[in-house]
């Protein structure tokens, strides 16, 4: 095997494991985002281990719902006036890109107090699991740092990924040019 077909057979196994590291989950399963048949999202997060450079969807009819991220305070009250982002598309994807809780509730009134609300928690990958970590108090009352969409600089996989991916794309491309 010519040593640029190793190098690529190399860099695609380094993608694809890279890919295969992150998740999507989708909120509330097949139920998706509603205020139909008492859905607890409380639960549905609590099953979840969430780690940054997963993606989160959620799934509505966009003419009865939306997707607004709130603070804690926020998120506890059920107060919708002053959302840090909204998303209304009914199909709504969110790369995590930072650590702690991302709280997300239903901004059409009525429906955050039915229910219609999520507390996205994402832990820190640590295969020692038992790490001591801040009061869950402590890290609710921070604001979160960024807004989601934004892809937000920190020490994780995400960033080693797009590392990744920018030195591995222009190798393809000369290794792929070589044969030409
Ligand atoms: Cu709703």
């Amino acid at each position: 095997m010519a040593l640029v077909e190793r190098a690529l057979v190399f860099l695609m196994m380094v993608a694809a494991f890279q890919v295969s590291h992150a998740a999507v989950h989708k909120v509330g399963d097949s139920a998706g985002w509603t205020i139909i048949g008492n859905i607890d999202y409380k639960k549905w997060s609590a099953t979840k281990n969430f780690q940054v450079g997963d993606t989160i969807i959620f799934e509505y009819n966009a003419k009865f719902h939306n997707v607004m991220r709130v603070t804690h305070g926020m998120y506890k009250s059920c107060n919708a006036s002053s959302p840090l982002s909204t998303l209304s598309t009914g199909n709504d994807t969110i790369k995590i890109t930072n650590y702690g809780h991302h709280f997300f509730i239903c901004g059409i009134p009525g429906h955050c107090q039915a229910g219609q609300k999520v507390d996205i928690n994402v832990v820190k990958a640590s295969p020692a699991a038992a790490a001591p970590t801040p009061s869950s108090s402590a890290m609710a009352s921070q604001v979160p740092p960024a807004t989601v969409p934004l892809p937000a600089p920190s020490p994780n996989n995400a960033a080693s990924f797009i590392v990744a991916k920018g030195f591995a794309l222009p190798l393809l491309a000369l290794a792929l040019s070589s044969y030409a």
